[in-house]
């Protein structure tokens, strides 16, 4: 059972708590049904899929693929948690479903969330400005057994982070927080973490094992931005509770775009790619390829 109170102890002493069980293990074998055919191909050109970046794939209209998905982002207990440890109505600003592959070339940096991002149509990419004030909960919830590459937590960090007025980066200051690291590693499917987003945080860098796929919730006071569009679909929309309504912010406009964006070229898989050789011209794919800045 999660007590509450307890909870809220634990993350205003620590920075973050463990919820696990808060979600019942047949909703995630539910879950995990629901996603294995959108995670089964790139999202590209109206075909309905993930999104490629760096090492993670991320499942693309997130809370589309079936209300267990929006049922679990406004559980009633986690919503009731967000709204005591940060005294104001919460909404779901950040949301993802994503696998995070082993990789010798990309690195999460340590850093915090208590900010804005917004996507900037002219450059077409996130601006990011850090907020001290902010102040909420992530939740990540790992949807394999991770064995490698978890999420690491500086313990008691939120309680000096926001000190440093603007700074979303810390990994200058590793050497003096190296003593404080808590990893979740080697831990079950269903392990179910939520801390205070000025907590200073990185998922691990892994070289080799398991591909790790968590589903991550972002929950921000009503006065921070909306956040990112969340995109519905019409099956699941009776019926919501007023309370899942306010989370999921409706009758608010979205203040950035889906993150992330990717490259367009990362959006070809390799049945794609064949696709391509097979049914163009090869004159034809020469002249494209010259046309290219
Ligand atoms: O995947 C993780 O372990 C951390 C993710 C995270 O910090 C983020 O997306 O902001
Ligand atoms: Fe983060």
């Amino acid at each position: 059972m999660i007590d509450i109170n307890d909870s809220i102890k634990k993350i205003t002493k620590d920075g973050f708590v463990d919820l696990t069980g808060l979600i019942a293990s047949d909703t995630i074998g539910k879950l995990s049904k629901l996603i294995s055919r959108p995670f089964s191909v790139t999202h590209n050109n109206g075909r309905r899929g993930y999104i490629k970046m760096g090492n993670q794939h991320f499942l693309a209209n997130t809370l589309s693929w079936g209300k267990e998905i929006i049922d679990i982002y406004t559980n009633p207990k986690l919503i009731n948690l967000c709204e005591q440890y940060t005294g104001e109505p919460v909404h779901l600003s950040n949301f993802r479903i994503y696998k995070t592959l082993p990789s010798k070339d990309f690195n999460m940096g340590w850093h915090v969330d208590n900010k804005i991002d917004k996507f900037n149509y002219d450059t077409n990419s996130f601006d990011v400005e850090v907020v001290s004030a902010d102040k909420g909960l992530i939740i990540i919830m790992y949807l394999v057994d991770v064995e490698e590459g978890g999420v690491q937590l500086v313990k008691g960090s939120h309680k000096w982070s926001r000190e440093h007025t603007g700074i979303e980066s810390f990994d200058d200051f590793e050497p003096d927080f190296i003593d404080n690291i808590v990893t979740f590693n080697h831990k079950p499917k269903g392990t179910l973490i939520a801390y205070d987003y000025a907590t200073i945080h990185r998922a691990a860098p892994y070289i080799h094992g398991n591909v790790r796929m968590s589903l991550f919730g972002q929950y921000s006071p009503s006065w921070m931005p909306t956040g990112e569009p969340i995109l519905l679909h019409s099956r699941d929309l009776a019926n919501l509770s007023e309370k899942q309504k306010q989370v999921l912010s409706f009758g608010h406009a979205s203040s950035t775009e889906n993150w992330p964006i990717g490259p367009a070229c990362d959006a070809l898989d390799d049945n794609d790619v064949d696709q391509i050789l097979s049914k163009v011209p090869k004159i034809k794919l020469l002249k494209n390829l010259l046309k290219r800045r």
